[in-house]
């Protein structure tokens, strides 16, 4: 095998974010680009000749050709074999499933997930390493220091991998296996969820429409939701994946599936709506007539789990990343469970998952998993939502008015500022920072703040620290705004501001949600000087 090793210089912007490294699709084409980042993070590897590479994509523009690079980088690096999902496709939590199936040393994904794509639109790549769930800090920020330092990559001059023909090949001395990519997902699923009582309760007339939104999930809910459950074909739209997923925003909210919530709020409503992202991690759940909040959909999944023979014998432990509501808090109290609140992004569920100290994870973003994986999984919270619909007999809509009359609501929105200037975006942060000393004991509207602070989370499994992780103001009242920019997008900076009001059980529970966070709205942008600052009269997202 003829390794050839290529002089490069380093790119400085090869930091990865809150999922990875994510940029402008131009900037991946550059050349050296791909080589450069997938080089380093093999840099920092150890043990791995001769082991397992798992490399997955959502299958956006550039995917085919980043496979191909990093196939050949492998095999001139040492690796034993690679799989890969046919066609290239392969979803994030597909991919951490066959990283822990095949006991692979580590997968790259090839996604910016939620982000648009094509030529102009966003690329990005993971990696992850052996437990299946994403690199944690201690490597993302290793990779990135080698990231400023490299000089030269490795690679083998082979033809490319027929990626369309599943069975083996090769790279040099490096075994290509091209793999089914739904199959052993679809096998693990049916371990966990009640298939004949789904099928039947398709089968008495149960209706869905799951929106695949041109990604990665398409394959994976025409398989599962129509042959394997028998729902009707037709069930699932938008299934086959795209390389500009249709020329839209693969972000299962109620902006960019408003379609699907509009078609669930009307006259002809099926019983049960859901979506997913780009890589298949989100999910979006709307009944009849009940959208279903992320943060209020974790509460429940936890509350409802061993309804699913998967967790027949009850739940560990839950955990949520900060700025989720704490509706699922209230469900771990009642089970008497531990509860954990850790920085955004799955990676820092990782050691909570191995440990066995949770079970259920899940973050406000539309990302909720368990310990079957160690990823969010979109179609899994699908199929657990059907698992428990199909056991408990009720509509979506019952399911949350039982849930909130017995924990109470939790009110909850996101307002998010998109590709607002980085530079007036840090100083608001920073400004915020400076308050804080000041903040706790001061009154606002009848409302006094209980406590201010910038999250620092301390790992309890690895004693590791993360600091900055958002401005938290907690008010005497329960109620809380959030403040944080987010890691994972690729113009300017994106301000997310995460509010949350607490209704007891025997509250109010069908208040409109941005009437009912009406005040503290207003008080996160007195507070923050939002619209001053970044001359923006309204958000650009709600969700
Ligand atoms: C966002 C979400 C976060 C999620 C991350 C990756 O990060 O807020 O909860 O884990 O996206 O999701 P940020 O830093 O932009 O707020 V995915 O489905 O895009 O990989
Ligand atoms: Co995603």
């Amino acid at each position: 095998m003829a390794v050839t090793t290529i002089n490069t210089t380093p790119f400085a912007d090869q930091k990865p974010g809150t999922s990875g490294l994510r940029k402008r699709t131009p900037v991946f084409m550059q050349a050296n680009y791909v080589e450069n980042f997938v080089q380093a993070v093999i840099d920092c590897l150890d043990g791995f000749k001769g082991k397992t590479l798992v490399i997955g994509g959502d299958g956006r523009y550039h995917n085919d050709v980043a496979i191909q690079t990093i196939i050949r980088i492998a095999a001139a690096n040492g690796f034993g074999k690679v799989m890969v999902g046919q066609g290239g496709i392969l979803s994030t939590p597909g991919t951490s499933h066959i990283i822990r199936h095949y006991k692979a040393f580590g997968g790259f994904v090839l996604s910016a997930s939620h982000n648009p794509g094509g030529p102009n639109a966003d690329f990005g790549i993971k990696y992850n390493v052996g437990n299946g769930g994403p690199a944690p800090e201690k490597i993302t920020d290793a990779v990135f220091a080698r990231t400023t330092v490299i000089d030269r990559y490795l690679i083998v001059d082979a033809p490319a991998i027929d990626l369309g023909s599943i069975g083996t090949q090769k790279c040099g001395d490096m075994i290509v296996e091209v793999i089914d990519p739904v199959a052993d997902y679809a096998a693990l699923m049916q371990t966990l969820f009640d298939f004949p009582a789904i099928a039947a309760m398709f089968a008495s007339g149960f209706r869905m429409r799951f929106d695949a939104m041109h990604a990665v999930t398409g394959p994976y809910a025409h398989r599962i939701l129509e042959d394997m459950l028998g729902a009707p074909k037709g069930t699932v739209i938008n299934g086959t994946p795209s390389p500009d997923f249709g020329g839209g925003h693969p972000d299962p909210n109620l902006v960019y599936a408003k379609d699907l919530y509009d078609l669930l709020m009307g006259p002809d409503a099926p019983d049960f709506g859901a979506a997913s992202d780009g890589d298949g991690d989100r999910n979006l759940i709307i009944g009849r007539n009940r959208f279903v909040t992320p943060s209020d959909s974790l509460a429940l999944l936890a509350a409802n789990a061993p309804l699913a023979p998967g967790y027949a014998g009850g739940i560990a432990g839950i955990a949520r990343s900060m700025p989720t509501s704490a509706a699922a808090d209230r469900v771990a109290e009642k089970l008497g469970i531990e509860m954990h609140e850790t920085p955004t992004g799955w990676k820092f569920f990782g050691n909570l998952l191995d440990a066995g100290r949770v079970t259920i994870c899940g973050e406000e973003s539309a990302g909720t998993g368990s310990n079957h994986v160690r990823e969010k999984d979109g179609l899994w919270a699908v199929l657990l939502w059907l698992n428990i619909l199909a056991a408990r007999k009720q509509s979506v809509d019952e399911i949350v008015r039982d849930h909130w009359a017995t924990y109470g609501r939790n009110y909850y929105t996101r307002h998010d500022y998109d590709e607002v200037d980085a530079t007036i975006a840090n100083m608001l942060m920073d400004d915020l920072r400076g308050q804080l000393a000041g903040l706790a004991g001061k009154a606002f509207d009848g409302v006094t703040v209980a406590y201010a602070d910038d999250f620092t989370y301390h790992d309890p499994v690895d004693g590791s620290t993360s600091a900055k992780q958002g401005i938290r103001i907690g008010f005497s009242d329960g109620s809380r705004i959030v403040y944080r920019l987010s890691g994972t997008g690729t113009v300017g900076a994106t301000l997310r501001v995460y509010l949350e009001r607490y209704e007891p059980a025997h509250g109010q529970h069908d208040l409109d949600t941005q009437s009912a966070l009406f005040v503290l709205i207003g008080l996160a942008d007195r507070i923050a000087g939002i619209r001053e600052r970044t001359g923006r009269t309204e958000p650009s997202v709600i969700t």
